[in-house]
C-alpha cells in the first residue's frame, strides 16, 4: 500500500468558537495548529479562514495571511477551500484561487447540507473549473454524494483537468451520502484507474471512516471542521485527532507520508509565495 496521507481540516465554516474553544480562527491560531498537526503526522492542511468576528470568510487577503503564516512554520501542503460556507456566491468562494495555492477543493454537485443546500450547479462547475485552469491549481474533488464522481469525470473528459486525479469522500453530512462501509466501497469502485482518494467522516463517523481509509489503502482526513469530539462528551483538538490516526496506521503497519512524499504521490509541485 502507498504511504498514508493525512489531511487536517483545522477550521471549516460551520463550527464556531462557542462550540469548542479548540477551534483556531485567527491566522496565528491556524498556523500554530498547523505546526502541531504537522508534528503529529499530517501532510496536508485543508484551509478555511475566518474574519475578525470569527465568521467564515473567503477573503483573499485573509487566506494570504494564513497561508504565509503556515508556510513560515511548516512544509505542509496547503489546500484552500472553494466550498466556503453555504450561501456564499461563486465569486466570493473563488477568491483564494488567485493566490495559486498548491491545491484547492472543488465540490462537483449540489447537495442538501443539514437544513440548507450547498449549491454547485452545472454552469457554476464550469466556471470553477475554468478558474482552476486559469491559475493552474490542482483540485481535490469533494464528493458528498455518488453522482458527484460522474460530474467530476465529465469535467476531466471535457478537458478542464489533466493528469493525476484525487478525490475526497465526505461521508455522513445530513442530507448527503451516509457514512457506511458499503457506501465507501461503492464510491471507490467509481474511480478511474490510478486515482487516489481520501475519506472524511462527519461527526461520530470520523473515527470508523478513518480506520476504513487506512485499511482499504486510501487516505484520511480528520479535524475539527468535520468533528469536534475525541470521544462522546470529550472535545478533541486537531492534533489529537491526527495523532490517533497515526497510531491506528502504526498498528496496521501502514507508514505515514511526509508532505514531500504526499506531493509526489499526488503529483503536486511545491508552491510557496512568501
Ligand atoms: N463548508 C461546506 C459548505 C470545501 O471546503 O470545499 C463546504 C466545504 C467543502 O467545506
Ligand atoms: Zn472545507
Amino acid at each position: 500500500m502507498q504511504k498514508l496521507i493525512i489531511t487536517a481540516a483545522l477550521v471549516g465554516a460551520e463550527v464556531m468558537k462557542e462550540d469548542t474553544p479548540h477551534l483556531p480562527v485567527t491566522a496565528d491560531e491556524i498556523a500554530a495548529q498547523a505546526e502541531e498537526v504537522r508534528e503529529a503526522g499530517a501532510s496536508i492542511v485543508h484551509l478555511h479562514v475566518r474574519d475578525e468576528n470569527g465568521h467564515p470568510s473567503q477573503d483573499r487577503s485573509l487566506y494570504q495571511e494564513a497561508i504565509e503564516k503556515i508556510q513560515k512554520r511548516t512544509d505542509l501542503i496547503v489546500q484552500v477551500s472553494t466550498g466556503g460556507a453555504v450561501g456564499m456566491s461563486p465569486d466570493e468562494r473563488l477568491q483564494p484561487l488567485s493566490l495559486r495555492p498548491e491545491m484547492a477543493t472543488l465540490t462537483t454537485g449540489t447537495v442538501n447540507f443539514g437544513r440548507e443546500v450547498f449549491m454547485n450547479s452545472p454552469s457554476q462547475l464550469i466556471r470553477f473549473a475554468e478558474e482552476f485552469e486559469r491559475y493552474g491549481v490542482r483540485p481535490e474533488f469533494e464528493i458528498f454524494d455518488v453522482g458527484m464522481i460522474a460530474n467530476a469525470l465529465k469535467l476531466v473528459k471535457d478537458g478542464y483537468f489533466t493528469g493525476h486525479l484525487h478525490f475526497d469522500f465526505v461521508m455522513g453530512v445530513p442530507g448527503a451520502i451516509p457514512a457506511t462501509a458499503e457506501n465507501l466501497l461503492h464510491l471507490i469502485r467509481q474511480l478511474p484507474e490510478g486515482a487516489t482518494w481520501t475519506v472524511a467522516g462527519i461527526g461520530r463517523h470520523q473515527l470508523p471512516m478513518a480506520a476504513l481509509g487506512v485499511i482499504l489503502g486510501g487516505h484520511v482526513r480528520v479535524g475539527l471542521e468535520d468533528n469536534i469530539y475525541y470521544r462522546k462528551g470529550e472535545l478533541a483538538t486537531n492534533a489529537r485527532l491526527v495523532e490517533r490516526v497515526v497510531r491506528i496506521a502504526g498498528e496496521l503497519e501502514r507508514k505515514v507520508a511526509t508532505p514531500d512524499e504526499a506531493r509526489q504521490m499526488l503529483h503536486l509541485t511545491k508552491s510557496r509565495f512568501y
